[in-house]
């Protein structure tokens, strides 16, 4: 076994240079390049890296001292001698810090290291063949300690804000800045974002034209939120129909007088609303929620339907109780003072809440079709177009009826294609023949 003494090599026109770390202690067994001390001049810090294998007999600094070029610093019990430095290396470009840290050769109290060129930044140009700088020009000023957590967590140095002494970056740096980012994910998934989706990137919209920023309501905060959570969470599926409202717009006419004298408006919601609690009634599975526990369904007794209104302070979803208890008067009677209520911002937190099924009505403004996001913890949501008048093969010919698009988004984790296609094919069949509805 030999003893070798490990010393600082050239480091050309710095002098007195302290010692900040100690990076193994007396008893280590090192490996050849592995780092013995951190050292740290006024623009770098440095670690000096063993010339030898073996274990570590003496360390003959401590944190704080100044050292110079060829002040010895350790001594190793060697168990194989490491290669002599070269005394010539072709200078490394400027490099970035990954490069930096390519192992150089070993610097040895007796090798020569005249001709190793300087390793301080002062040149700017980190070297082959010299004490590994670990930082490169742009100055990152971390001991190993802090260098190896980063790498661990998978930290780029370079975003991290360093609050140690001079500038020099601590471990409970890097550790702040990943709780830090581990809360800002959170944050923003929960909010903005699903987990794991890759997030929309940010435009600078007014490099494009004039732009204002109009703060958002509380209900579009709501809708957003309950929106995005809906759509991320429920494997959606949505089905077309059409139903033939021929015969129920001719009784909403014939009705017209009855309307004026009792002042309440029969539009075809309230038929609508009526059509799917009879269509609850015959296909519970429509009137239930997945229970959070993942592992039952909550069945629902009550029919309790929610409509779609569009308020100036945003999008509301009040909720009609008892629907299969009321006739179509209280309902369409409701569906206004609901409705009224909603536009007026009197709706109080019971009235949204309960729901088991939604009808969401566009039918007013226009349209022939579209996907309506369920009302989770619903799981289904009937989308309401306007009527249209269309030539319907009746067997015979061609007769203009009055055909009503309608779509059902479900819960695909509840609801099966098949249940879909019953419950839907029943609310038509209803919508449809005005008797079913009134009797
Ligand atoms: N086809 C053709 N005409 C229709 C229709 C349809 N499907 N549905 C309603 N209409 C007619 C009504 O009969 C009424 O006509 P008259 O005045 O001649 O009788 C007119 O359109 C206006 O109806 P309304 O809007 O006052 O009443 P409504 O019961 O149909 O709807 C409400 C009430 C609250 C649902 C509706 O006002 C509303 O806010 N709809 C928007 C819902 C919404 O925003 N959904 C999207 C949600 S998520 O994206």
């Amino acid at each position: 076994m030999a003893k070798e003494s490990v010393a600082i090599p050239d480091l050309g026109n710095a002098d007195d240079v302290e010692v900040i770390e100690l990076s193994v202690k007396v008893g280590d067994t090192v490996a050849v390049d592995q780092s013995l001390i951190v050292l740290e001049s006024a623009k770098a810090t440095m670690e000096v890296p063993s010339s030898a294998a073996g274990k570590v007999l003496a360390l003959t600094v401590k944190v704080g001292d100044k050292v110079t070029s060829g002040t010895v610093i350790a001594e190793i019990e060697t168990t194989a001698s490491a290669e002599p430095a070269p005394t010539s290396a072709a200078p490394a470009p400027a490099v970035a810090e990954e490069k930096v840290e390519k192992r150089v050769e070993p610097v040895v109290a007796k090798q020569p290291v005249a001709t190793l060129p300087t390793a301080m930044p002062s040149t700017e140009q980190p070297q082959a063949n010299s004490v590994k700088t670990t930082k490169s020009t742009t100055e990152i000023y971390a001991g190993p300690a802090v260098r190896q957590l980063a790498r661990e967590l998978g930290v780029e140095l370079h975003d991290v804000q360093a609050s140690g002494p001079r500038g020099r970056m601590t471990q409970d740096d890097v550790r702040r800045y990943v709780k830090h980012l581990v809360g800002k994910m959170a944050t923003v998934g929960a909010a903005v974002q699903g987990s794991g989706i890759p997030p929309i990137p940010a435009v600078d919209f007014s490099k494009f034209g004039e732009i204002e920023l109009l703060p958002m309501t509380r209900v579009d905060k709501i809708t957003r939120d309950n929106m995005h959570r809906s759509w991320v969470n429920l494997p959606h599926v949505t089905q077309w129909d059409e139903a033939d409202v021929t015969d129920l717009e001719e009784f909403r006419a014939d009705m017209k007088s009855d309307m004026e004298k009792r002042k309440i408006k029969l539009t075809p919601l309230a038929f609508l609303l009526k059509a799917a609690s009879n269509a609850l009634r015959e296909y519970p599975k429509f009137n239930r929620s997945l229970h959070e526990d993942g592992e039952h369904f909550v069945q629902k007794s009550y029919v309790h339907i929610g409509i779609a209104v569009d308020t100036p302070m945003g999008l509301m979803v009040p909720v009609i109780r008892d629907v299969d208890k009321k006739g179509l008067w209280d309902l369409g009677a409701e569906v206004a003072q609901m409705s009224e209520k909603a536009r007026n911002g009197k709706l109080m937190p019971a009235d949204m809440q309960g729901g088991c099924f939604t009808i969401s009505s566009l039918g007013a403004m226009g349209g022939n079709g579209f996907t309506p996001i369920i009302n989770a913890p619903e799981v289904a949501i009937l989308g309401v177009s306007k009527t249209q008048m269309k030539p319907m093969w009746n067997g015979k010919d061609f007769a203009p009826r009055k055909m009503l698009p309608l779509t059902l988004s479900y819960d695909h984790r509840v609801i099966n294609g098949a249940d879909a296609g019953r419950f839907f094919t029943f609310l038509v069949e209803e919508i449809s023949d005005i008797r079913r509805l009134v009797l």
